[in-house]
């Protein structure tokens, strides 16, 4: 029979927000502090000084939201758990009040006929344990599933879809190689410890989520990069293998393969021996999921060395990154780009979809994350005028469409995000959100990308614009 929609019957269409980014109340009720919070409280770090307070005070107002997730027509709404909620001090004692308030939350998404996806970590460890040692020490990993442990049991009655981890690239990564993240650590080799402890957190946790007897679909929330070669040269093509492996293979090997790459641990030999591997680790990390997150946004173009491009369109030259050695460029293709700087070409989020599709084996996929920054006005009349917003979301609906159509099983998409929020280092600067955020009355305004996407999800149809 055919379908007259453009996506399958059952499609699920939600949109995305994470903890740090919403909530605000950041001493409410008990909760204690995240590397978040001490990295914000930093100067420098953040942007004008921005804070988790208030965000989008959705403690507070997480009803509110919620009929404004139905308005919106969403099927799913995927949210994270703030750990020191649940356990202030990272192990140990449990804070009920915190469980209490995603207890409301999921309740009243359910009550509108919401589906609650919940993601465990979304980068706000608790502070306590990066005291002892962050992701690099094994330890959190542990402690990580005690705390999936609480969050399902408390909740697995109502929640039947989790991801454990957000894109543990970002964690890993920006938080111990680079710093531009919370904890703003420098270290390569902790980056790759806290690599191997972020899967095998991700691995124990899906254990734990499986042990509670509840129903529950595992996966995780991955940002796939998008690694293109800049030219058709051997530089260009070695340069994009090693971003490639250190992006995506270090992660993706492990869970669907078992093992680590052997070029990347070869080109990384001099940083790490990878001996915080333990014999067990893999089996844990490549235990079958039920569904893969993809989380995607633009793709990126790597050169061997600058020589004979524009500077103009060059970046990350002499970055402390172990993607990007002295042999490894960044290179602008001089497409259109977001408020992040982010080029847009959704062809970038039909190869990502392939790929995974192939790589995973089957598994249901679901984008995940995908959405775009812009300097947004409240217009006279009232309403937000984004038209640039909804293109960047038509595009790329119509790339993750064809992929559908060419056999990928991607099973739904959520929208990052559903409300403007704090974008990490950037602050309240960067506008995500498909509903306006006032943050000085935290009044929310629909964007008319928000009302097109309202009308894409009642009726599974690109609307005439
Ligand atoms: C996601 O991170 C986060 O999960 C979410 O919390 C966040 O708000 C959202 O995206 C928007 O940033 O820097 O040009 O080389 C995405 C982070 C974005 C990191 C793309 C790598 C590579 C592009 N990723 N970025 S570039």
């Amino acid at each position: 029979m055919s379908n007259p929609n453009d996506f399958p019957e059952g499609f699920l269409w939600g949109a995305a927000t994470a903890s740090f980014q919403i909530e605000g109340a950041t001493t409410a009720d008990g909760r204690g502090r995240s590397i978040w919070d001490t990295f914000a409280d930093t100067p420098g770090k953040v942007l004008n000084g921005d804070t988790g307070d208030p965000a989008d005070d959705h403690y507070h107002r997480y009803a509110e939201d919620v009929a404004l997730m139905r308005r919106l027509n969403l099927g799913a709404y995927r949210f994270s758990v703030a750990w020191p909620r649940i356990i202030p001090e990272g192990s140990g004692a449990v804070n009920q009040a915190g469980l209490d308030f995603y207890d409301r939350l999921v309740d009243s998404l359910l009550e509108a006929g919401v589906q609650p996806w919940a993601t465990l970590y979304h980068w706000d460890l608790p502070q306590p344990l990066e005291d002892a040692g962050g992701w690099p020490a094994r330890d959190t990993a542990y402690r990580f599933a005690e705390y999936a442990k609480v969050v399902a049991d408390a909740l697995g009655d109502r929640v039947t879809n989790w991801m454990t981890i957000n894109e543990p690239w970002c964690s890993a990564f920006l938080g111990y190689e680079n710093g531009h993240h919370a904890p703003g650590r420098r270290d390569a080799a902790a980056a790759l410890a806290a690599t191997h402890h972020l899967l095998l957190g991700h691995g124990l946790a899906t254990e734990a989520i499986r042990s509670t007897g509840h129903t529950a679909t595992v996966g995780l929330a991955h940002n796939q990069a998008v690694i293109r070669p800049h030219g058709a040269n051997a530089a260009d093509a070695r340069a994009a293998r090693r971003a490639d492996g250190v992006r995506n293979r270090i992660f993706t090997d492990p869970l669907f393969k078992g093992a680590y790459p052997a070029d990347v641990v070869e080109d990384l030999a001099d940083i790490s021996d990878f001996s915080f591997v333990q014999e067990g680790d893999l089996a844990t990390i490549s235990a079958p999921i039920d569904f893969l997150g993809v989380n995607y946004y633009s793709p990126e173009f790597v050169a061997g060395s600058a020589k004979g491009i524009d500077p103009a369109l060059v970046s990350g030259e002499g970055e402390a990154w172990l993607g990007a050695g002295p042999e490894e460029v960044h290179v602008s293709q001089g497409l259109p780009v977001t408020h992040m700087g982010w080029e847009i070409d959704p062809t970038g989020l039909y190869d990502v979809l392939q790929r995974l599709a192939g790589e995973s084996g089957g598994i249901d996929l679901y984008v995940t994350e995908n959405g775009c920054a812009f300097e947004d006005t409240v217009s006279e009349d009232g309403a937000v005028h984004d038209p640039d917003r909804t293109s960047y979301y038509e595009g790329h609906l119509r790339a993750a469409k064809e992929a559908i159509h060419a056999g990928v099983p991607l099973r739904g998409y959520f929208a990052w995000s559903l409300l403007d929020n704090f974008e990490w280092a950037w602050g309240y600067s960067r506008r995500f959100g498909i509903v306006h955020v006032n943050y000085e009355t935290q009044e929310r305004i629909v964007k008319d990308t928000g009302h097109w996407y309202a009308e894409l999800a009642r009726t599974s149809r690109f609307p005439v614009r």
